[in-house]
């Protein structure tokens, strides 16, 4: 496996290096594989772009997590910068060959910078991947939005939408939060695959810094604060509907799952704004005022990928 990559992927001084890394998969190809990679080569290159990435205050109470199965082991890791509110990471490594990464920066409120998003689940049958530059704003209708931040990309998102090929049906509700680049797939390990997506993971993070690089603050107070609503909205998506919820609910209990999810994970979202889930999704409000557990009200749909090659949303409209 000599991708080009490796080379210059060094381990990063400042990641918390995983302490017990076991590599006792009965796949060959799944045990040579490793999101480590990933998160590196995201830091290495986030320091290149900007000077002063610090670590977050989050560092202190977010690290390293043993799961209640005393062998899975949960590693965290989050920094800052000056256009970034929170980068952060969490990788999962179990003994089983399931490996979970869940990468995600947030830009400050004064940007309106897409979000990055990488999660990626991994066991021992299958791969369950997203990658995407979620849109802050709306990129199906608001053209202005759409164009500003992903006309150059549509030909980066054609490549590698023709290597990792649409996952099929899924929650109809998520088509909101994915940009016409979006990257969703499913396949079984290989390394081919592996290696296919951990340079898709590079390319869509420098496509990521480079818009960063040459985004400009935003000083209108008003936009300021519907970039931090749209920004907290996703958070509250999010944090209630992630699927890996349950897992880590699995893996480290209720309390500490809910933790991970609403102080590390999507962080912000106590913070940025009053608003709660049901206000921005009230279809998910059932009779007695609680929150549908359901991930979908309008259920399952998108078959085939919704985006036509030039990036126009060709799915049926949401109702
Ligand atoms: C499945 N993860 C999925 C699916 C999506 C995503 C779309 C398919 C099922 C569905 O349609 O809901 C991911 N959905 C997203 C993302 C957004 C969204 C990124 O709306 C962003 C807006 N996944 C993780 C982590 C774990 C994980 C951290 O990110 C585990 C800790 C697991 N994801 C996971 C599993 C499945 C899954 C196990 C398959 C099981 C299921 O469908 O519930």
């Amino acid at each position: 496996s000599s991708s080009s990559f490796s080379t210059t992927i060094k381990p990063h001084p400042l990641l918390p290096r995983a302490k017990n890394v076991r590599f006792s998969c009965s796949m060959k190809a799944a045990s040579a594989f490793s999101y480590q990679k990933f998160i590196q080569f995201a830091l290495d290159e986030t320091k290149h772009s900007t000077s002063d990435l610090i670590p977050s205050s989050l560092q202190e109470d977010f690290n390293t997590l043993k799961a209640m199965d005393g062998k899975t082991e949960l590693n965290m890791c989050s920094f800052q910068a000056p256009k970034i509110r929170l980068l952060r990471s969490l990788s999962i490594e179990a003994s089983d060959c399931m490996q979970v990464l869940d990468f995600a920066v947030f830009p400050e409120a004064e940007y309106d910078l897409p979000i990055f998003c990488a999660n990626f689940f991994t066991s021992v049958n299958t791969n369950i991947v997203v990658l995407d530059l979620n849109p802050l704003h709306d990129a199906i209708d608001e053209t202005h939005y759409k164009e500003k931040y992903y006309k150059n990309l549509i030909p980066l998102g054609l490549k590698y939408a023709e290597l990792l090929p649409w996952g099929g049906k899924l929650t109809s509700e998520s088509l909101k939060f994915f940009s016409p680049i979006v990257i969703w797939t499913k396949f079984s390990s290989s390394q081919e695959k592996h290696d296919i997506l951990l340079s898709a993971f590079t390319e869509y993070y420098k496509a990521w810094l480079s818009l960063m690089d040459q985004t400009k603050e935003e000083t209108d107070v008003t936009q300021i604060s519907l970039n931090r609503e749209a920004q907290h909205r996703y958070l509250a998506w999010r944090s209630q509907k992630d699927p890996g919820y349950h897992l880590l609910k699995r893996l480290i209990g209720e309390t500490r799952a809910k933790d991970v999810v609403n102080r590390f994970l999507f962080n912000g979202v106590n913070e940025l704004g009053n608003k709660s889930f049901l206000d921005y999704f009230p279809e998910y409000e059932r009779e007695d005022g609680s929150i549908n557990e359901k991930r979908s009200i309008i259920g399952k749909s998108f078959k085939n990928r919704p985006w036509d090659t030039r990036g126009v949303f060709i799915g049926d409209t949401f109702s």
